[in-house]
């Protein structure tokens, strides 16, 4: 073969191995390419090789010279193209997210949470009690029996005090000898832990969570919160306890904030009462109330002849539902963001 011949033919090679490499546009294509021109068995520059036998004796030098040169070149273009399907890969991954990081790209705005609407409630009810001049008293949620019952006028045969009816802590009293102790069921064991620390007179709010074992409900949760009011001095009286819940009930609700009084029966208070909000045309119940029984003044060290006073206990789910318009009080505790955000 004459070397001309050779020549043309290897120059024919590079350039359809150059243009078969920039065409490609994946890996796939790539490598398809590098099996059609530099595959070792029968890639085109393996077979332009086997031509080399054929060539004139005396220009085979030069022949081999050209082919090596062609070699080297493809080999070039083929790592040129090689390059390029990789860099185009990795942007795309980068886009995604996976592989690279661009730090010019703005960041994600952090999502900045608030108060729970309860907590929110708890502090609206300090603020209008604090400017009837109740103070903010707080007690234990694990409580003895003194406190939850027998101080409360509640002795042991009573109903309310039935294992079925409370938390009841299966070890801790025996390990601290106080007694069986239970989650408080209601926060007026904390009229007793003030009231056996302070000399009348006494005003004070409570608020915090009580247990109880009661199927969930839209109006009943075995967890929930109670606001304890209590006032105790010379010559308080029953309309004194109706106005405080009264002006409550403006301040809290507004305008259409109405309440009503039903009689009723708790071992701690005489007259006891029950409180109900009016909510859509109905009633409905939000706590309980009465004068303090001369009993309970007596179990912590008061003379009942000196003072009197009353006491009463909301349920805090319960008005902040009114108040919100939420439906069904389980919402509270379901922890959607959906629901929470909107207060
Ligand atoms: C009491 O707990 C009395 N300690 C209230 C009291 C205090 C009376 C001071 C007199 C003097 P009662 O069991 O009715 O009462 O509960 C008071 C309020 O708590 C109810 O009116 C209701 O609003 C709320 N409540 C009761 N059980 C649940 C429950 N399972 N889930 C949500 N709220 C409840």
């Amino acid at each position: 073969m004459a070397l001309a011949e050779f020549v043309a033919e290897l120059a024919g090679l590079l350039d359809d191995a150059e243009k078969a490499f920039a065409a490609a546009g994946d890996a796939q294509a790539l490598e398809a390419a590098r099996i059609e021109f530099l595959g070792a068995k029968s890639g085109r520059l393996k077979n332009v090789q086997k031509g080399l036998a054929g060539v004139d004796k005396d220009d085979k030098p030069a022949a081999g010279k050209r082919f090596n040169e062609v070699k080297e070149a493809i080999a070039t273009a083929f790592e040129a193209a090689k390059e390029r399907v990789e860099r185009a890969r990795t942007a795309v991954a980068g886009r995604r997210g996976s592989e690279q990081f661009d730090p010019t790209l703005p960041g994600r705005p952090v999502r900045l949470g608030h108060l729970h609407l309860l907590t929110q409630t708890i502090e609206d009810l300090k603020e209008i009690m604090g400017r009837l001049g109740f103070t903010a008293a707080s007690g234990p949620e694990i409580e003895d029996e003194w406190h939850n019952f027998q101080a409360l006028n509640i002795p042991p045969a009573h109903p309310a005090r039935d294992p079925l009816e409370n938390f009841y802590l299966a070890t801790a009293g025996a390990a601290t000898g106080s007694g069986p102790l239970l989650l408080r069921t209601q926060t007026s064991t904390v009229q007793i832990r003030v009231m056996e620390q302070t000399p009348p007179p006494v005003r004070i709010i409570s608020l915090g969570r009580v247990y109880r074992p009661d199927t969930a409900d839209a109006t009943h949760y075995p967890m929930f919160h109670q606001i304890e009011g209590l006032l105790i001095d010379r010559h308080a009286t029953m309309a004194d306890l109706k106005s405080v819940l009264r002006l409550f009930a403006k301040s809290y609700f507004g305008g259409d904030g109405h309440i009503r009084f039903r009689p009723s029966f708790f071992p701690f208070t005489e007259p006891s009462v029950e409180v109900d909000m009016s909510w859509n045309e109905r009633w409905i119940e939000m706590g309980g109330a009465g004068m303090v029984d001369p009993n309970v003044l007596a179990a912590v060290g008061y003379d009942p002849e000196e003072v009197s006073g009353f006491a009463f206990g909301l349920g805090v789910e319960r008005v902040c539902a009114r108040r919100y318009g939420v439906t069904d009080i389980r919402e509270f505790y379901k922890n959607d963001v959906r629901f929470l955000e909107q207060f």
